[in-house]
């Protein structure tokens, strides 16, 4: 059978991102870097915004952001407080948490859908993102760089995950999830083991999905560091996992000039921030060849996990 699409009647490419108003400007950026480097014949975005308390004025921008590409975003109030039990870890907010309740915020007729954090920047086409088969796993998601560095640390629960994945980037089966209760999983876990959970959601999504999760291309979340060059092949997506981030003065790297591109198109009157002091200390520490013993002290002291 051929079935004819008009204009009228695009498949929806549902993309949820989750922020309260200090992460709105990141946002923004990451929203429009991906509508500018998006184009399909089938298809077209809906934007869905987890608001954790977004500003008028900010949510006025991210309005102004859609109406210049055409396309529908809608904002979702949830309350931080529906996560008072959830750990509050280093740099994370609660919003981290947010994305789970994803399959109950959107309607049950969406079926998939992909999350993105507001730390990144889309240079790919997220079209190729959202039509990865990702088979009859909860989520689609590209292993943690820092693998190696997180089974590292103190955790009871590390020694289950085999393959750990970065929760910056899901894409997500939300049949499954809604047929296999798995928000209720998430809050269960959380419930059993919050003491010990070290990277927030990211700790839950790992543990619930083992095993069930599809390993997706690399480009679509490569992790950068400040100092980094151009990287091939081109990054598809990049996500600024470091605590310093292009937002924050003095950063500079390769694809800086492009970030700055979409933060001056996407935010009136943006604003670049100091370099937060446990950052400071973080990258001081990294080139100063303390003891161990010593780095260890003072990252405890500070709460700087890796
Ligand atoms: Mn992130």
């Amino acid at each position: 059978m051929i079935t004819f699409k008009t204009e009228m009647n695009k498949e929806i490419i549902n993309v949820v991102l989750a922020s309260d108003d200090n992460y709105a400007q990141p946002m923004g950026t990451a929203i429009y870097s991906m509508l500018d480097n998006f184009s399909s014949e089938e298809q077209e975005l809906a934007i869905t915004i987890l608001d954790g308390g977004i500003s008028d004025e900010s949510k006025e921008k991210l309005f102004a952001i859609c109406r210049t590409f055409d396309t529908k975003i809608d904002f979702k109030r949830i309350s931080k407080d529906d996560f008072r039990y959830f750990p509050l870890l280093q740099y994370f907010s609660l919003v981290a948490y947010f994305r789970l309740l994803i399959p109950r915020i959107l309607d049950t007729s969406v079926e998939k859908a992909v999350y993105i954090d507001c730390d990144i920047m889309v240079l790919g086409n997220m079209a190729e993102l959202f039509n990865t088969d990702i088979g009859n796993n909860y989520v689609g998601a590209i292993r943690d760089h820092v693998e190696e560095q997180v089974f590292k640390m103190d955790c009871p629960f590390y020694k289950d995950i085999k393959k750990y994945f970065n929760s910056g980037i899901l894409v997500m089966n939300l049949t499954k999830m809604r047929e296999e209760n798995f928000i209720e999983k998430c809050f269960e876990f959380n419930k059993e083991h919050s003491k010990e959970i070290l990277y927030a959601d990211q700790d839950i999504l790992n543990y619930i999905c083992i095993d069930n999760w599809t390993e997706l291309d690399k480009a679509w979340n490569t992790q950068l560091d400040r100092s980094e060059g151009k990287i091939t092949p081109t990054p598809k997506i990049i996500h600024y996992t470091t605590s310093f981030k292009p937002w924050y003065r003095f950063y500079h790297n390769y694809y800086q000039k492009y970030y700055m591109g979409y933060l001056k198109k996407a935010w009136p009157n943006y604003t670049i921030k100091p370099v937060p002091f446990k950052t400071i200390i973080k990258q001081l520490i990294k080139y100063i060849p303390f003891s161990v013993a010593v780095t260890r002290l003072i990252k405890r002291n500070l709460n700087i996990l890796s």
